[in-house]
């Protein structure tokens, strides 16, 4: 019988191939596995908050009912900053960082989070998912944090991944030497690996993209649809479910492309850097894909500030590579 590993036994085993790391690594995987089965439980009964919920204002425990974007946002905040391994949390939820702690000045880590994207998707009862990314600080230990602990370029990520919340609850991540994927059993309350070695496909024939943008989008973009749709022979199909994760996710394993290109309307997309792109792009080259903006590699921009937007396209080296022929013929 094959052995089931659990998220927890996984995480140990890789501290101890490494036994000069402190264990504060170790400690902030765990708890955002923990945050993220409380904000499962959250998300399977969201269609009950209505029923449930007493007239609507208040909860079990005599606590306001939240808005599940802000209760994922409380979570992960209350139990990543209990933890002693962070010193400072983004979240886009967040109008500024936060600081844990005597002003951030103990805890190795800073981790920039989108607590729950596409939460659009909540009252249809489609997958939505959680965004995380760990930086190590840069401010010395002992001081208080500061801007540039969290304005890191992507190629500074220690780990980055994601929390789908599907059909299946799924916890994938990368420390930097490849993405697995971890599969809660609901029954007994914990992830198993389910999906070691995650690989991009090279190529694919999914695109993901609103269409609506499309006639607003930049010529490359255009010019990219316009190829996948003008051969039939090549089989693409398009699949946009409007939620980040999800559409990543789907195409990680199918193989595929995702766009939210620059339009005339906005210049810099919608995503964000730091909690959306620069997360799922150090997942997709650490699975073998790719990952870019207008200009090129996503994961060497250096942010501005904290919720700033950037173009972003990601899935299959070979279709990344179509992209970015569409945008030399441009030149
Ligand atoms: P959010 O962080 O406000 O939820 O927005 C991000 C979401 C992504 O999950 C999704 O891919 C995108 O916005 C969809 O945007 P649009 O509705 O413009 O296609
Ligand atoms: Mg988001």
């Amino acid at each position: 019988m094959r052995k089931t590993i659990t998220l927890q036994e996984f995480i140990m085993d890789a501290q101890a191939e490494f036994p000069f790391v402190s264990g504060q690594l170790t400690r902030l995987l765990t708890d955002l596995g923990v945050a993220a089965k409380i904000v499962n439980h959250q998300v399977n009964r969201a269609g009950l908050a209505g029923i449930l919920g007493e007239a609507g204002s208040e909860n079990a425990h005599n606590e306001a009912q939240q808005k599940l974007d802000v209760f994922a946002d409380r979570t992960f905040m209350r139990i990543l900053t209990a933890g002693k391994s962070v010193a400072g949390i983004g979240s886009e939820e967040q109008e500024d960082y936060i600081l844990c702690g005597d002003q951030g000045k103990s805890g190795k880590y800073v981790v920039m989070i989108d607590p729950l994207d596409g939460s659009s998707n909540v009252d249809v009862n489609v997958s939505i998912g959680t965004i995380f990314s760990i930086l190590r600080r840069v401010t010395p230990m002992g001081e208080a944090l500061s801007d540039q602990d969290f304005l890191q370029r992507g190629t500074e990520q220690v780990v980055a991944g994601y929390i789908l919340y599907g059909s299946s609850t799924m916890l994938v991540y990368t420390t930097g030497s490849g993405v697995n994927g971890f599969t809660l059993d609901p029954a007994v309350g914990e992830f198993f690996l389910s999906h070691p070695k995650m690989q991009f496909p090279e190529t694919g024939s999914i695109y993901s993209i609103n269409d609506a943008l499309l006639s607003e989008a930049n010529p490359a973009t255009q010019r990219f649809i316009a190829g996948c749709r003008e051969a039939p022979e090549l089989g693409f199909k398009s699949r946009y479910i409007g939620s980040l994760v999800t559409d990543f996710h789907r195409n990680l394993i199918k193989g595929g492309i995702y766009l939210y290109p620059s339009t005339k309307s906005n210049p810099n997309g919608k995503l964000r850097l730091c909690y959306e792109c620069a997360p799922l792009a150090f997942l997709a080259l650490q699975a073998g894909g790719a990952a870019e903006d207008d200009l090129g590699s996503i994961l060497g921009k250096l942010p501005e500030n904290l919720h700033q937007r950037s173009p972003f396209y990601v899935g299959s080296v070979h279709l990344i590579q179509g992209l970015r022929s569409c945008w030399m013929e441009n030149q």
